[in-house]
């Protein structure tokens, strides 16, 4: 203890001085009156067999990559995990395979499923991080229906679910056989104890790959979506939340939303990704919104919090959070993958080439500010003020702890006060990541009134406030 309040003090002292030229104090003001959107959470995915790799780690590495993803105290705390459907007729390569690789002879004869129990280790994920570290949201999502029931007869290269409006097929209409498929691979999870909360359908439905991939227009998702919902009903998964359509981008989602609205009762959560366009502008829909999937796909592996303001700089991605969730109205924010092997940032922790270590990036730690302390249920309050080239943003949680996350991303250092109106401060914490520390503790000085919470904050950096109510 003494030892490590020493070096923190240190590291303090260091922080202030460094940055004299630069200082700043500033106040940031919370009302919790003004309230925005609710939490569900943060997450990621270990889609197309990467959950196999963390499985295929030594017990000791398992545990610590499960940890950095799920554990409150010790990873990120990842709160929402994404599985994919899978689609394929084989294991091959990165394939997810389908639970019913093989056509039945046509959309109306009896199915023929098939479940391995493991589905590429997801089901050990799954698993893992529901029963272990008490994860509450899984949300499954298939890139395609298998191949005999498409347009293009391969679950890859585009094409369209048969039945859907503007597609005639030799084969008949597979929208309900497309519908039962989805509800038995849910069926399977439930019969292991994991609970599915939420079904999608659709990946990217812009977009035509080499991999797993089916097109759709709003339209086209809003056939499916009725036969669907009814389907999910009548197999009493009433409280499955279907979600739509994890567009490619933004504005690609918000393109796909007026044809969406006459099943706008029927959808549970709107999803998009970041790729082709970022999360600035709410979506124009009552529901939740997910961002569901961006990540630095080709940037060499960087593990620093700020060096140029770089595509895979953990400031960055605090940044890419904050706006989603402070411009853009998302309740819940995902990576891609969170832990894989190779040398690009498309994961949030990286296996070693020989296998014999696990790497966390501070994108990692950039989440972990992020999902530690804004837990789901918590709702978005309004905070304002900070100094020059900060980003403040407020949340109450549900067990009355209010989280208040300061991202200096200017060179600006100094005293920031929170303020919070009618709240009586009982215990406070602060905690900061920048390139020198992960999760290290500040020193929170209160007021004698209780009325605020001061601490230094550092140039870049990501500091969060965590405020507990006076008994
Ligand atoms: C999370 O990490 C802490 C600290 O390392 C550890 O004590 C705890 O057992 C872990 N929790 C779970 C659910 O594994
Ligand atoms: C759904 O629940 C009702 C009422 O509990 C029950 O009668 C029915 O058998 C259930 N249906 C299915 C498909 O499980
Ligand atoms: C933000 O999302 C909520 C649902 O989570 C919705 O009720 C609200 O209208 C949205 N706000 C804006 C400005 O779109
Ligand atoms: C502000 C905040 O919560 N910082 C955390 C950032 O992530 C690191 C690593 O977990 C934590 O140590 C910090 O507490």
């Amino acid at each position: 203890m003494a030892v490590h309040g020493l070096l923190l003090m240190f590291a303090v002292i260091a922080a202030v001085r460094a940055d004299l030229y630069a200082r700043e104090a500033s106040t940031v003001t919370v009302d919790l009156t003004r309230t925005y959107q609710a939490m569900d959470g943060f997450g990621m995915s270990e889609t197309f067999q990467r959950a196999n790799q963390i499985k295929e780690l030594s017990q000791p590495l398992q545990r610590y990559a499960l940890d950095l993803l799920f554990n409150q105290t010790s990873g990120a705390g990842f709160s929402i995990l994404r599985n994919g459907i899978g689609s394929s007729p084989d294991s091959s390569s990165d394939h997810m395979v389908s639970i019913q690789p093989k056509s039945p002879s046509g959309p109306s004869t009896a199915p023929k499923y098939v479940w391995d129990g493991n589905d590429n280790s997801q089901v050990w994920v799954s698993t893992e991080a529901v029963k272990t570290y008490g994860i509450k949201t899984v949300y499954a999502n298939a890139w395609s229906a298998p191949s005999y029931m498409k347009t293009n007869n391969n679950d890859a290269n585009g094409g369209s679910l048969c039945g859907v409006s503007g597609t005639s097929c030799s084969s008949g209409d597979w929208k309900q056989a497309y519908a039962n498929y989805l509800v038995q691979y849910i069926t399977y999870y439930k019969s292991l104890g994991v609970e599915v909360t939420h079904l999608g359908f659709l990946n990217e439905p812009g977009l035509t790959t080499t991999y797993a991939s089916m097109r759709s227009n709003g339209q086209q998702a809003a056939d499916f979506i009725k036969v669907l919902r009814s389907t999910l009903d009548k197999a009493n998964y009433t409280e499955v939340r279907i979600t739509c359509c994890d567009a490619e981008g933004w504005s690609s989602q918000q393109g796909m939303m007026s044809a969406l609205s006459g099943v706008s009762n029927m959808l549970g959560t709107i999803t998009a990704h970041s790729y082709t366009s970022q999360p600035d502008l709410p979506l124009n829909t009552p529901h939740h919104v997910w961002q569901t999937e961006n990540a630095d796909l080709q940037g060499p592996w960087t593990t620093t919090f700020f060096s140029n303001n770089g595509a895979g700089e953990g400031l960055t991605w605090a940044i890419k959070i904050h706006s989603a969730i402070a411009d853009a109205n998302a309740s819940a924010y995902l990576y891609w993958i969170g832990v894989q092997s190779g040398a690009t940032n498309s994961k949030l922790v990286r296996i070693s080439d020989d296998k014999k270590s696990v790497i966390p990036s501070k994108r990692l730690w950039a989440f972990a500010n992020w999902s530690r302390h804004v837990r789901p249920g918590a709702v978005r309050v309004a905070a304002s003020g900070g100094s020059s080239g900060s980003r403040v943003s407020a949340f109450r949680n549900l067990d009355g702890k209010i989280a208040v996350q300061v991202i200096q991303s200017g060179a600006a250092t100094g005293a920031v006060t929170v303020k919070i109106g009618r709240f009586t401060v009982g215990a406070a914490k602060v905690w900061v990541t920048d390139n020198s520390h992960d999760c290290d503790e500040l020193v929170a000085t209160l007021a004698a009134d209780r009325s605020s919470v001061s601490a230094q904050v550092p140039e870049r950096s990501m500091v969060t406030f965590v405020l507990e109510p006076a008994a």
